[in-house]
């Protein structure tokens, strides 16, 4: 059994013989499976010039790939069933993901014996949940929030040159909230209608560039992508950098210590049933069902620690909302009804409330100090469109009345550019994200004057957009019912 490590832990060289493989990999000509930039095209793959992955810098995709051995690769190839697969905004965002690491292990194991190293290399995963593990202390803590050192900062390591990347916008996270892994472990369910209930995410048929983030893939995968930026911040470019590799090992391993604390993942079969096709270390073609995946165990491997055991959230909270695939839970008590566009700073967004007897028994229990319990309440965010790498965006809840705004969550928006242009695929109507906004609201409603009706919504991306542009389709707050 293969054990998957920390990488801030190794002390063999697993590390230094990745970077070998990935040098080595990247001379491998782009029109053969087990070169490193036919593995970076089976995630995405895209030539805009536009120079908007990182703010001051020239990258752009373009100026990426053409690094490529054998640049440009024949078209027959860009439109394969290979190339630009990966999975985001659907429930098979952890399974896809899963199958595209064995294999690309696999084929830097298999590069790494040839290049003389040991049989059975391993890749590591980058633990940035440990920015919040409270049995650290806190520059451990902190420790956490860079990439490991071996992946270089403005310049490579040395003996580690094939880790590291000059198109990184950043090469520490910015802030502990875009690696906070502990609320979706908290979720009860794989799938739900409400993607901010949802672990795994929403039910979809094939997405590869478009759609609804269920609450992992928002926070932390989303966050950290667009954190770290440049072409992390960009699924067609992401997978060419090295620490994407690890940064998925530890998404992987969140959904492995979900099951392993008693969950379950869901049991409908057009999800069991679908199948990716991918290449192994042979370079033979191979098609992967997502049941065959549910097990990292029967894959070969495991991870040398699992995240602690998360307790799901209140019982009452959850018990309200088992009722899940299909049944609506939440509904819209009030909306923004014109779309409008981010700027570096903060916007805020005025809802529009139904009439007031419509809402009177939606938000009887929001409104009012002394119910028992608050419903759950979410903040959602729809047909985000625009283009670029656009940094971690904050969202605040405040009153008119109040000045003190109160943190929602934040939003990673991987994948703007492409969810926003229409293809064969689909319309190109944006991204989707939902916010829990229960306990921020718990908050404002002891703020003094509180009243309902003079709720806004802060959004404020955490660094300047640069020449990323970004508009906001609708914000909604939907109430449990
Ligand atoms: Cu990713």
């Amino acid at each position: 059994m293969r054990v998957r490590k920390n990488a801030s832990e190794i002390t063999d060289d697993t590390l230094l013989w990745y970077s070998r493989a990935v040098e080595a990999m990247k001379k491998k000509d782009i029109t053969d499976p087990t070169s490193w930039w036919y593995q970076g095209a089976i995630h995405g793959y895209g030539l805009d010039k536009s120079a908007n992955l990182a703010l001051g810098e020239s990258w752009s995709q373009f100026s990426i790939w053409q690094q490529a051995q054998g640049f440009p690769p024949p078209n027959s190839l860009v439109h394969s069933q290979f190339w630009q697969q990966c999975q985001h905004g659907t429930w098979y965002f952890l399974p896809w993901h899963r199958m595209y690491l064995q294999f690309f292990e696999a084929i830097v194991a298999k590069t790494v014996i040839e290049l003389g190293g040991p049989e059975n290399w391993t890749l590591p995963y980058w633990n940035y949940c440990d920015a919040n593990n409270p049995a650290l202390n806190d520059d451990q803590q902190l420790q956490a929030l860079n990439l490991p050192t071996e992946f270089g900062t403005k310049q490579p390591t040395p003996d580690f040159t094939g880790l590291w990347m000059e198109e990184r916008a950043q090469y520490t996270l910015s802030s502990k909230q875009d690696a906070s892994c502990e609320a979706a472990l908290a979720l009860e369910h794989f799938t739900t209608v409400q993607p901010s209930q949802s672990f795994g995410g929403v039910k979809t048929g094939f997405s590869h560039d478009s759609g609804t983030f269920g609450k992992l893939e928002n926070n932390p995968h989303n966050l950290i992508h667009v954190d770290i930026g440049g072409a992390m911040g960009d699924p067609n470019t992401a997978a060419l950098d090295p620490i994407f590799w690890l940064h998925h090992a530890n998404i992987d391993r969140l959904w492995q210590s979900w099951i392993d604390q008693g969950r379950e993942n869901t049991s409908d079969s057009s999800w069991l049933d679908q199948a990716f096709d991918f290449h192994d270390a042979k370079a033979n073609p191979v098609s992967v069902k997502v049941k065959d995946v549910l097990s990292t165990e029967a894959l070969g491997y495991t991870y040398s620690e699992n995240y602690p055991d998360v307790k799901s959230h209140d019982g009452n909270k959850v018990s309200a909302l088992i009722s899940l695939e299909g049944n609506e839970m939440f509904d819209t008590i009030a909306a923004t009804t014109k779309s409008f566009s981010l700027s570096s700073k903060s916007t805020s967004a005025k809802l529009e409330f139904l009439p007031e007897k419509q809402q009177v028994a939606k938000v009887s229990a929001l409104a009012t100090l002394t119910t028992q319990r608050s419903s759950q309440v979410i903040i959602a965010l729809d047909n985000i469109t625009g283009s670029g790498v656009v940094g971690p965006v904050n969202v605040f809840v405040k009153t008119f009345a109040s000045s003190e705004r109160v943190f929602v969550g934040k939003i990673g928006l991987f994948g703007l550019t492409q969810a926003s242009t229409a293809s064969v695929r689909h319309a190109g109507t944006g991204l989707n994200v939902e916010l829990d906004a229960t306990e921020a609201l718990e908050q404002l409603r002891k703020q003094s004057g509180w009243k309902i009706e003079d709720l806004r919504i802060e959004i404020e991306p955490n660094r300047e957009l640069g020449e990323a542009n970004v508009i906001v389709g609708r914000v909604s707050i939907k109430a449990e019912v």
